[in-house]
């Protein structure tokens, strides 16, 4: 990215109405009606955006998801400059099924500090499933606070350098993960977790076929959790923890709307058990 003041935000979001031939849209009740297939988004240099469009076109129209019958693409200048940060680091937790991995999120969420009772709030609100954005709860009392429980907190305006991206997919590649799905989860958690008052999130993926899931903190990382769910299952699901008095306009404010690059790559990436994740983290 040479000209970080002259950026344009490209975002993706390809659907599927569920209305039967014939039946009305009601506007302000429909969005059950619709089920979302794919989206994607990040920020580019004006002579990228050809490629960029193109590229997020095909994603749209070959999702395992299903055939879209509406694919939305926004082009947008950006009329701020972006914060540069540096991303997580990646590390992938050994487990063998579904039961350890329970347990390992379970164990993860508890050692970044939050309760008990918002752990099994964030628990069902990704089993569940069904929002576009993401939820927010408060990591003692397990208060929801996000304005729009149906949509959640959309993660917006985030990319990363040509350069971070070139060492990020290098460093990837090593460890066989070199995925889009992997990076871009990457970037958006590294955002995410760039906000002084989030404490974790939670993700699971609502793809039917992508069972790895991950917990970022500024704790631990970009943790990655394989068996986070069943094979086959199409719900999923982000939550992101906070501080008990966090200000949500602050929180909504910076992840859908402040321009975020990854400028600078940790290069700590790993794979490890559960009481190697804790261990390192007491030194
Ligand atoms: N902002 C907030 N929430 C979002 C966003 C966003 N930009 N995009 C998706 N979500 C929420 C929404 O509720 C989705 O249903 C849910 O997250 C899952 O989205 O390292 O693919 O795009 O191998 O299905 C994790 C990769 C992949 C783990 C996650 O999520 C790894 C993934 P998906
Ligand atoms: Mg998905």
């Amino acid at each position: 990215m040479k000209n970080i003041n002259n950026l344009w935000s490209i975002r993706m979001r390809a659907s599927k109405s569920l209305l039967k031939k014939g039946e009305k849209d009601v506007p302000a009740k429909n969005n059950h009606k619709e089920i979302h297939i794919s989206g994607a988004e990040g920020l580019y240099n004006k002579n990228q955006i050809n490629i960029i469009v193109k590229n997020y076109i095909k994603r749209a129209l070959s999702h395992s998801k299903g055939f879209p019958d509406k694919i939305i693409i926004t082009i947008e200048k950006l009329n701020k400059k972006p914060i540069i940060i540096k991303s997580l680091p990646v590390i992938t937790i050994i487990s063998r099924n579904l039961i350890e991995s329970k347990k390992i999120v379970k164990r993860i969420l508890t050692s970044t500090g939050i309760s008990e009772k918002s752990i099994k709030k964030g628990l069902e609100i990704v089993k569940k499933g069904n929002m576009r954005g993401a939820a927010i709860l408060t990591v003692t009392s397990g208060r929801r606070i996000e304005q729009d429980y149906k949509r959640g907190v959309r993660v917006s305006r985030l990319g990363i350098s040509k350069e971070s991206l070139k060492t990020l997919s290098k460093l990837l590649k090593k460890h066989d993960i070199n995925t889009d799905t992997v990076r871009e989860a990457i970037i958006l958690a590294s955002k995410v977790s760039s906000h002084k008052d989030v404490i974790a999130e939670l993700c699971v993926s609502d793809d039917p076929d992508y069972t790895t899931g991950y917990i970022a903190s500024k704790k631990f990382g970009y943790v990655r959790i394989p068996f986070i769910k069943r094979y086959k299952c199409s719900t999923g699901g982000r939550v992101f923890f906070v501080s008990e008095n966090s200000d949500i306009k602050d929180i909504s404010d910076y992840l859908e709307k402040t321009p975020v690059i990854i400028g600078n790559i940790s290069k700590s990436i790993k794979r490890i058990t559960f009481d190697e994740l804790l261990s390192q983290s007491d030194n």
